[in-house]
């Protein structure tokens, strides 16, 4: 099933704003911030994060009054106009009474993912957290009573899981002075969006920074009306309160690394810090009719073209209104995991390619994609990345006989199956070196090569 995609549009223009171009910008000198790099460090080593979307669209799950309402199931109050007197009531049959914050970061760590990042307040301005600066939340306004984000910190820290909170800094369809509600209120350009700020936004963000421990980022999203000066102002709360929380590329101002379009993926590989923010079927908030998974073998490509670029994957799923992360979703996401407990070491703590030339080309004819930029070629045959002395080659296809490594000045010292650990002999010819995969590949899920070289870096 393809929804008919309103997300296609906003990833279009965070491509569009943020720019993530097909190669790498070398970023100077200079412009290293050295506090920002070790507020990063543990981010850049991570790779792999799950996004969780949960709210009371969870109940509608996309429909509304025996109605389909098209589009990504967290926007169905925008999409299907509810009043926020009607949306309200929906606060009143929230009971995930089968919601179990353990299982949810156990399915994270069975995953091989090291951070979380959960919706703490949506566009719909509903909190999954208690809130003294708006009753709108889980605890005061729900049959429920309990602090999704209080169970959830604890469970992170009993399993060492990072834990970081989506926030909507901007759209709130809840407030007559939150953006994006013209159907209870007035637009936009007659709100007094900073009263908003003043009085919600910026006390919930204290609220989620102070309450539930060590905040690994905070995940800001679509920053409608936020000038340089308010953004600044977010900016320097979350330093005042925990420095050492990262602030992801939605905030309206730079943050501590680039945020891609939704489901976008660069080209090339990139210098700065970057994260695609990705669903796993084509909805955020669960949808009851979005049954359309990723396949494991998908996920983990993705994963590979991504850290082979440099870059983070945090990959969403839409719990149920009962609190159950759909079992499908559950075992997708396992079975990448069995395959991260074997190669993992291809991805935790990687760098990108050195290399390049096996992530595609631009299109010799000059062809435009849909959005007008220049069409770039994705080859998908193999991933490489990279740590001190090694490389690793992921083949998602059966590889060429004999493969030829790229040019690389440094000698290669041996070459091993990652899975577990049988030699390849590498044949020297007219100055390129080889080795011979047997077939059938080992995994088609993925088969690592490593090849271990001299030096640290790799010289061409
Ligand atoms: O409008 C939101 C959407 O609901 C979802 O949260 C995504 C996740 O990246 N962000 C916005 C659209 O880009």
């Amino acid at each position: 099933m393809r929804l008919p995609s309103r997300f296609s549009c906003v990833a279009a223009f965070w491509l569009l704003t943020q720019s993530v171009s097909a190669a790498a910008q070398p970023v100077p000198a200079s412009a290293v911030d050295p506090q920002k790099e070790a507020r990063l460090a543990w981010f850049r080593d991570a790779k792999y994060g799950l996004f969780i979307h949960w709210g009371l669209y969870a109940i509608p799950a996309g429909e509304w009054k025996g109605e389909r309402v098209p589009g990504i199931g967290e926007w169905i109050m925008n999409r299907a106009k509810i009043p926020v007197a009607e949306y309200e009531r929906l606060a009143a049959q929230f009971n995930p009474v089968k919601f179990d914050a353990d299982a949810w970061v156990q399915l994270a760590h069975d995953a091989g993912m090291k951070y979380i990042v959960i919706t703490s307040k949506h566009h719909d301005g509903f909190a999954l957290f208690k809130s003294p600066a708006s009753r709108f939340n889980i605890v005061d306004a729900t049959p429920f009573k309990r602090d999704v984000l209080k169970e959830l910190a604890a469970a992170c820290a009993k399993r060492n899981m990072r834990l970081g909170f989506y926030y909507s800094q901007a759209q709130d369809w809840h407030e007559p002075n939150g953006a994006g509600n013209n159907w209870d209120f007035v637009p936009n350009a007659q709100k007094d969006f900073d009263q908003y700020l003043r009085d919600k936004a910026e006390p919930q963000i204290r609220e989620i920074l102070t309450n539930y421990g060590p905040v690994a980022l905070i995940w800001f999203d679509t920053p409608q009306l936020m000038t340089p000066e308010r953004a600044r102002r977010f900016t320097d709360l979350v330093r005042s309160i925990q420095p050492q929380t990262l602030i992801d590329g939605r905030l309206g101002a730079e943050g501590d690394y680039i945020t891609t379009g939704d489901n976008i993926i660069p080209g090339g590989k990139q210098t700065q810090a970057w994260e695609t923010p990705a669903t796993i079927n084509h909805t955020w908030g669960y949808r009851k009719d979005d049954v359309d998974w990723k396949r494991p073998g998908e996920i983990i490509f993705k994963l590979l073209d991504i850290v082979s670029k440099g870059g983070n994957y945090l990959l969403n799923v839409g719990p149920m209104a009962d609190g159950v992360i759909p079992q499908a979703s559950q075992d997708v996401l396992r079975e990448v995991g069995r395959w991260l407990r074997i190669n993992g070491e291809a991805v935790y703590g990687a760098t990108a390619t050195p290399f390049g030339d096996e992530l595609g080309e631009p299109s010799a004819r000059g062809a435009k994609d849909v959005r007008g930029e220049p069409l770039f070629l994705v080859r998908t045959d193999y991933r490489v990345t990279a740590k001190p002395g090694k490389l690793f080659f992921t083949f998602f296809l059966e590889p060429r006989v004999p493969f030829e490594l790229p040019a690389m000045k440094n000698a290669v010292k041996q070459a091993y199956f990652l899975a577990n650990g049988k030699p390849l002999e590498i044949v020297e010819k007219d100055g390129t070196r080889a080795f011979t995969v047997r077939r059938p590949i080992l995994d088609p899920l993925g088969t690592v090569i490593v090849v271990e070289f001299e030096g640290d870096a790799v010289m061409r």
